[in-house]
């Protein structure tokens, strides 16, 4: 066994006989991304598709400085400091082969939680002409049932009243904008990369109506002079384990405290308006199209979809991954169901896709053994993604007389989850959701009042208001409370 090489700049040459490093100057690198939310999704995805660019000597002006606008970033950005902002992307194939890469492409992080002048400094330079976003579904302060800014936010009023000490991505934006467009300097591209339906609309709507309420004057230079492009993103990126890091050092001699791992597959289609340049990224296989729409549709309903089913189910199970829901018939078949005759339906035709391919590889790439996605990073944060995964198909549905019962069965596996917290062994569950107090308040009402989680407007609308959803939500929760084994309630619909 190889004596593992802390991963840092001066010694990739030494790790670079044991596994690919990058092989362009790091520090000739200008920033020209700004990026807000560095996760395991965005190391490897968008920061991955500009290494592949520097490896063929492209990009040098497109250096990425990453920004952590949450306390938990702290633990990154130390990482980083130590790591000279340098990083392992662990790719895992079916077979069980590994390919580790170190990657390069992110220059520097900046906290913007303990400081924000600098944050701010880095977003107004005159290198820095994107500023892409991964903030997740709640990060865009939307109320999911009217789609309209949420003002109610406190850490919004905060920044409405003091502009200079931001606190919130929108805070942030706003006030570099205002510095760029005081300066005389071109504005920034705005590119989101986050798993919502016309996610570049939605944060220029959301921006704007931040920025009206703050300085009218600026909210016009931001409509004139600001691109949102759409863009559609995926890789499946699970949480790092301890395993992964022991896999590293062992296997490969490379010291790295926080590598990423992810599938092979990655896609990212993304619509060619850009206020300011942008790097060559067709080079590197990302496709530029005039309208996401339909392959956003595509992916948020049949994938994050698809994740939400077997997380949902798969946990009150007591199934720990995906993979393993997927090697499970019952669960394999009821996808396959929930795909077929209630998500497929609403989406027509996709020019250029085959979705019964698109589907048969989305059950290959959930079966990927050697990804052990847990199920407990799918039902993170459910209450801000079902409403755009899954329960959109339902309204869909509903309007046009489609089935729902494989969704709605999942509702109310969701109220149960909520509700009791625990599998059918009894063995507890933790449940990550910012809404978690909400929704088991919501859900405990359940034996004395069986709509009562449904009553939650701002994640269903007017769900309630349907009979034909309500009469067979209550038949589901019903089922359920009175046997929690999930399975044989899936079995018996499929
Ligand atoms: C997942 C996504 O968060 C989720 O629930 O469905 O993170 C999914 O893995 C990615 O969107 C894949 O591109």
């Amino acid at each position: 066994m190889k004596t593992p090489i802390q991963l840092q700049q001066q010694n990739l040459e030494e790790i670079g006989s044991r596994i690919p490093v990058p092989n362009y100057n790091r520090e000739a690198n200008k920033t020209g991304i700004v990026h807000i939310g560095v996760g395991g999704f965005h190391r490897a995805h968008q920061a991955y598709y500009l290494h592949q660019l520097r490896q063929l000597g492209e990009a040098s002006d497109w250096g990425i400085c990453g920004i952590g606008l949450r306390e938990a970033d702290a633990k990154l950005h130390d990482i980083f400091n130590k790591q000279d902002h340098l990083y392992t992307l662990m790719v895992k194939h079916p077979d069980g082969k590994i390919e580790p890469e170190v990657i390069g492409s992110i220059v520097n992080f900046k906290m913007g939680v303990t400081d924000s002048e600098p944050v701010i400094a880095c977003m107004a330079n005159a290198d820095t002409r994107i500023v892409s976003l991964t903030i997740t579904e709640g990060g865009y302060n939307f109320n999911p049932t009217t789609g309209e800014f949420n003002f109610d936010n406190p850490d919004i009023q905060h920044e409405l009243r003091h502009p200079n000490d931001p606190i919130t991505v929108y805070g942030f934006l706003t006030a570099a904008l205002k510095r760029r467009r005081d300066n005389g300097l071109p504005a920034f591209t705005i590119l989101s990369c986050d798993n919502i339906e016309h996610n570049g609309d939605m944060a220029r709507k959301m921006l704007l109506a931040f920025a009206e309420v703050q300085d009218q004057g600026l909210a016009e230079w931001i409509a004139q002079e600001v691109c949102f492009p759409n863009s559609m993103v995926d890789r499946i990126t699970p949480v790092t384990t301890k395993v992964d890091i022991e896999t590293l050092a062992q296997n490969y001699g490379v010291q790295d405290a926080w590598p990423v791992t992810c599938e092979p597959f990655i896609q990212w289609v993304v619509e060619d308006k850009f206020s300011n340049g942008r790097p060559a990224f067709e080079k590197v296989g990302v496709q530029f199209v005039p309208d996401v729409g339909p392959y956003e549709k595509m992916k948020l309903r049949l994938l994050n979809a698809g994740h939400s089913v077997l997380g949902l189910l798969g946990a009150l199970h007591g199934h720990p991954t995906i993979n393993a829901c997927i090697e499970d018939q019952t669960f394999k078949t009821y996808l396959r169901a929930y795909l077929d005759e209630e998500a497929t339906p609403i989406l027509g035709n996709i020019e250029g896709i085959d979705l019964e391919d698109y589907k048969d590889s989305l059950l290959e790439r959930f079966a990927n053994p050697n990804i052990k996605d847990s199920v407990s990073r799918i039902c993170s944060e459910s209450s801000a993604k079902l409403p755009k995964f899954l329960i959109a198909t339902i309204h869909d549905n509903l309007a046009t007389g489609g089935s729902i019962k494989f969704a709605t069965l999942i509702i109310a596996a969701w109220c149960y989850y909520s509700d009791k917290g625990m599998d059918r062994h009894g063995h507890p569950i933790e449940i990550i959701d910012a809404m978690s107090p909400e929704l088991h308040q919501a859900a405990k009402q359940t034996t004395t009042d069986p709509l009562a989680f449904i009553k939650q407007e701002s994640i269903f609308g007017n769900l309630i208001k349907n009979e034909r959803f309500t009469k067979l939500y209550t038949e589901a929760v019903h089922k359920i409370y009175n046997d929690p084994n999930i399975k044989k309630h899936m079995e018996n619909m499929i």
